[in-house]
């Protein structure tokens, strides 16, 4: 054993930017892509702010409709994004120019299948990726891959039923192969699905689910996510087959929970809480179910369907690296007698406001030594590379009459998480890359807004989809490719 201790990042660490296909491109019709169910979520800045997470949370078969009917006058914001399908170049261009080494970004499933279920793919689908990773290639920017990042087929949802059917597994399956195959000579580094275990939070983004079919949410949600292990491994397998030097990683949001107080059902529920989403880390890292499944799904009332073949699948290809999405953390409080508890705005799960910690506009509890926590947690517990997939501030920025957009509460939350990075790399983490979220501004996944700016490049679009979506680089770019060129050691403004 060497005990020497690693003070700085490795040498080739990917430094970079992470966005989604749904949520930049646009060109929703362009190029004979399909409808996602990305493209189904509407919206209107004169509605009632509380209602704009309603539909991430629950999808409606109405809104499903209204979204299809050709002459819907809402806003759906996902289907223009940024425009990046007819800005990439430019993009990409500004990517380089801040030295990334890695760019994560999706490939949308509709471009490739439209439907879902077609025997060929679409060409010019195919072709749009193929000038995406020339680009980057171009600048050096190695490509990192979701395979499905909440922009399923539509068709698949409504047809199938979305990830409840066993069919979804072909259909990714030979999405993903078609994919491996294509960009083999290009693409290394490939995720399967983003953020799997957000099933737990939102079926029809997630999974293609509509939760007003379903009297038993609990076993559709589960018995898709098991699709979704079973069709992860097989992705592991194929990628690894059709390019030998790939490595596949799995995406869980990892929002780290600490007990409200030291109260003993505080401390059991700070256990109990993580265990149900740590569950699908385990098994696509691990390759089988945790013994404390059982548990859960008998108090779930659940009753998986698991086929012959399918264990022996899930254990023969773990995947080769742990990423996950990093922003917040927040208390859990189990003994719900305690008034000092109050409800809190951070998005997923049953949680509480930690008083120790400032809070975002969008009500995300900051806590950048929670990153160190999660870094080391995931570590002892798997023991396999990690990849930070996602981070960053979502806030409101605004141009002064100098056409400077100065985001130095950006670059603080920025600084104060590589910070923290350091201090798990001398902890012994095998950290191998970071991707802070929303490279360029884009609209948001939960709200659809765009005015929830995570970027080093600003774009002039305003909620409404108005704007002439000129990009100019913010005060946070020039800090970024200063990180990057001294590799995570110059962190000054
Ligand atoms: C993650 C998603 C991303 C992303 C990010 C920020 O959960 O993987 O797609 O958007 O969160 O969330 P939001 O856009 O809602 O601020």
């Amino acid at each position: 054993m060497n005990f020497e201790v690693k003070k700085t990042f490795p040498k080739n660490f990917l430094w970079g930017g992470a966005t989604a296909a749904n949520q930049l491109e646009g060109g929703w019709n362009q190029g004979g892509k399909g409808l996602s169910v990305a493209d189904v979520y509407s919206f209107d800045s004169s509605s009632p702010k509380e209602t704009w997470l309603d539909q991430w949370f629950m999808m409606t078969h109405k809104q499903v409709e209204e979204a299809k009917d050709p002459k819907s006058k809402k806003y759906y914001p996902k289907r223009v994004g940024n425009d990046f399908y007819h800005h990439f170049k430019e993009d990409i261009q500004l990517f380089g120019e801040m030295g990334f080494k890695c760019y994560r970004m999706s490939i949308a499933w509709t471009r490739i299948f439209p439907k879902g279920d077609e025997d060929k793919p679409n060409e010019e689908g195919l072709k749009f990726y193929d000038e995406i990773f020339n680009e980057c290639l171009k600048y050096g920017i190695e490509p990192m891959v979701s395979l499905s990042h909440y922009e399923m087929p539509l068709y698949l949802s409504q047809y199938y039923g979305g990830w409840n059917n066993r069919k979804l597994i072909d259909f990714y399956v030979k999405f993903v192969t078609v994919c491996f195959q294509r960009y083999k000579n290009k693409v290394k580094y490939w995720l399967t699905f983003n953020e799997i275990n957000c099933i737990k939070h939102h079926v029809f983004v997630s999974a293609g689910i509509i939760e007003e079919n379903h009297p038993n949410l609990e076993q559709v949600r589960w018995q898709s996510a098991h699709h979704q292990f079973v069709a992860s491994a097989l992705a592991t397998k194929y990628c690894h087959e059709i390019i030998p030097e790939s490595k596949v990683g799995c995406m869980i949001s990892y929002q780290l929970l600490v007990p409200y107080s030291c109260h003993p059902d505080d401390i059991q529920k700070s256990m109990d809480q993580p265990r149900m989403s740590l569950l699908f880390s385990v098994v696509l890292a691990r390759g089988y179910f945790p013994s404390y499944a059982s548990r859960m799904f008998e108090e779930k009332d659940v009753k998986l369907k698991i086929l012959e073949g399918d264990e022996e699948i899930m254990k023969m290809y773990p995947v080769d690296f742990i990423s996950f999405s990093y922003y917040m953390s927040s208390a859990v409080c189990g003994h719900k007698d305690d008034t000092t508890c109050s409800a809190t705005g951070n998005l997923l799960g049953d949680t509480v406001n930690n008083p120790y910690l400032k809070t975002s506009e969008w009500g995300w509890q900051i806590d950048p030594k929670g990153l160190r926590c999660a870094l080391n947690q995931l570590y002892d517990r798997y023991q396999k590379p990690l990849f930070i997939a996602e981070n960053g501030l979502g806030a409101i920025d605004k141009m002064d009459e100098n056409g400077e957009i100065n985001d130095d509460y950006r670059i603080d939350y920025l600084r104060q998480h590589i910070i923290q990075m350091k201090e798990a790399i001398k902890d012994g983490v095998d950290l191998f890359g970071y991707t802070s979220w929303g490279c360029i501004d884009m609209i948001s996944a939960s709200t659809s807004q765009i005015s929830k700016r995570y970027g080093y490049i600003y774009v002039d679009q305003d909620d409404d989809g108005h704007g002439t979506r000129k990009r100019t680089k913010k005060k946070s770019f020039d800090w970024y490719k200063q990180v990057i060129a001294s590799n995570g050691e110059n962190l000054n403004i």
